[in-house]
């Protein structure tokens, strides 16, 4: 934490992971309410007990949203196993949400010469009385930049959309802004083409540069993986079926130049979109799809660091404590919040990556019921450029509907569903997993992590290979 601590106040509480009613009585939250560690003030620290006879110090560093570092959350050689598990299974690229809206013009070449049909015309002025947000008849570059075409994963600033107008050209008068005649003969395509010349020879320009996998926490799975599950339980003080009914653990590795511009984990509980998590008719084979039709109702975050990065790969809140949210200065400075490619040290709270640590933060409020709530709108957050070597981390998110009654119906059809449909196939591999973790070296599982890295593993090795390729140190 890059920011003066005050006092620091040590409170010794034990709040044990298998009997949570022995907790002091102002840790617990009321029947029906959501359980949320109370920040108290920057620098306080709590010692908790999240395994039997195992301590955790909680430290507070941020009250808006409230955000809270444990070090040596995960041990060395857990971080090295899921790192482990993380590139047999192998990573993708990192992606962002699409929105497949048509924006701009579809019919390349358009120009005034060319006759458009009246019902055309209708509904190009329509769109751009939408988009012209303060009704002055001109798209300036704020207004062009919130209509861009938003599949590719583009971060952009107001000086880029400056540069689109000059490189293409469609800003016919160079006053600055778009009129009507202007935006109507913009192709959107030629946009696009712009944009994906602009990432690739810029990655800041990227709105997240990283490779990713998911992986399963479920009982079948590596011990590692559950024992951090239970910790998570112990520590956030949730239901059990609800942290197991939250999403997967994302793995992410960052390379050098790898960030993740400032974002919202989570979306305003105020959409008309349903709750991903909670959906009961997920449709797995077209997620993509199914996320655009949903929402992201994440009521916590937890990150930890995987590894210690040679230079960079900080994780910024800019907004973290902030007296007060304007959306006019958020909308002036939009450049210096959000691009933490050019301004990590800007940000109002700054996490240092530590091997083993975690973080966590609250990404809504309660509302008067003690449920998931708004937003909180502090809680604004990314991943700084890594400088040198690389970035690993993993990301919990503690899944609540704002809806109760749809939250309790899926929990409910969990707690009908056995976890345990998955030991059959999986028994075999669990021995061999506990027997590995007994047995665990770290120069071993280094040097097998760096050969992985090296070979730039892609494969899916865990879903496809025999239990006993799972690790390499039998002999030991
Ligand atoms: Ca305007
Ligand atoms: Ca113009």
């Amino acid at each position: 934490m890059l920011r003066g601590a005050p006092l620091v106040f040590v409170l010794i509480t034990c709040v044990c992971a298998q009997g949570v009613d022995n907790a002091p009585p102002e840790l617990d939250a009321p029947p029906g309410r959501l359980f949320r560690l109370d920040p108290v003030e920057i620098g306080f620290e709590r010692v908790l007990e999240l395994e039997p006879g195992k301590m955790f110090t909680v430290q507070t560093v941020s009250m808006k949203p409230p955000v809270f570092e444990i070090l040596n959350f995960l041990s060395d050689s857990e971080c090295d196993r899921i790192r482990h598990i993380a590139l047999e299974e192998g990573l993708d690229n990192s992606t962002v949400a699409e929105d497949p809206q048509t924006r701009f013009t579809a019919t390349q070449g358009l120009d005034e010469t060319q006759q458009v049909t009246q019902d055309k015309d209708d509904q190009i002025l329509r769109m751009f009385e939408e988009f012209d947000w303060s009704q002055d008849g001109l798209l300036d570059a704020r207004e062009v930049r919130d209509i861009l075409p938003p599949e590719r994963n583009a971060f952009m600033s107001l000086r880029d959309i400056h540069e689109l107008f000059a490189d293409l050209g469609i800003d016919r008068n160079s006053d600055g802004f778009l009129d009507l005649d202007e935006y109507k003969v913009t192709s959107e395509a030629d946009i696009r083409d712009w944009m994906q010349k602009k990432m690739n020879s810029d990655k800041t320009r990227v709105t997240r540069e990283s490779k990713q996998v998911w992986l399963s926490q479920n009982d079948a799975q590596d011990v590692v993986l559950r024992s951090l599950r239970e910790r998570v339980i112990a520590l956030t003080r949730l239901p059990r079926t609800l942290i197991k009914g939250s999403e997967l653990l994302q793995v992410v590795k960052y390379s050098v130049g790898g960030h993740y511009h400032a974002h919202y984990d989570s979306e305003d509980i105020n959409s008309d979109m349903p709750c991903h998590h909670s959906t009961i008719d997920y449709d797995e084979q077209n997620d993509d799809l199914f996320l655009r039709k949903h929402r992201l109702c994440r009521y916590i975050t937890i990150l930890y660091y995987l590894n210690d990065v040679d230079d960079g790969g900080k994780t910024a809140f800019p907004l973290a404590d902030n007296e007060t949210i304007n959306d006019d200065e958020l909308n002036e400075n939009s450049d210096t919040i959000y691009d933490l490619s050019h301004h990590c040290k800007d940000a109002k709270l700054i996490v240092e990556p530590v091997k083993g640590k975690a973080v966590m933060w609250y990404n809504h409020r309660l509302d008067e019921t003690g449920w998931l709530g708004e937003l909180d709108m502090f809680a604004l957050h990314g991943g700084c450029d890594v400088h040198s070597g690389t970035k690993w981390i993993a990301n919990n998110w503690i899944n609540v509907d704002n809806v109760r009654e749809k939250q309790e119906q899926y929990q409910k059809k969990l707690e009908s569903e056995v976890d345990l449909e998955f030991y059959d196939e999986n028994e075999m591999r669990i021995e061999v997993e506990n027997e590995y973790v007994k047995n665990v070296n770290d120069d071993v599982t280094k040097s097998a992590i760096l050969n992985a890295e090296n070979a730039d593993v892609t494969r899916s090795k865990l879903k496809t290979e025999e239990p006993r390729n799972v690790h390499a140190n039998d002999e030991l």
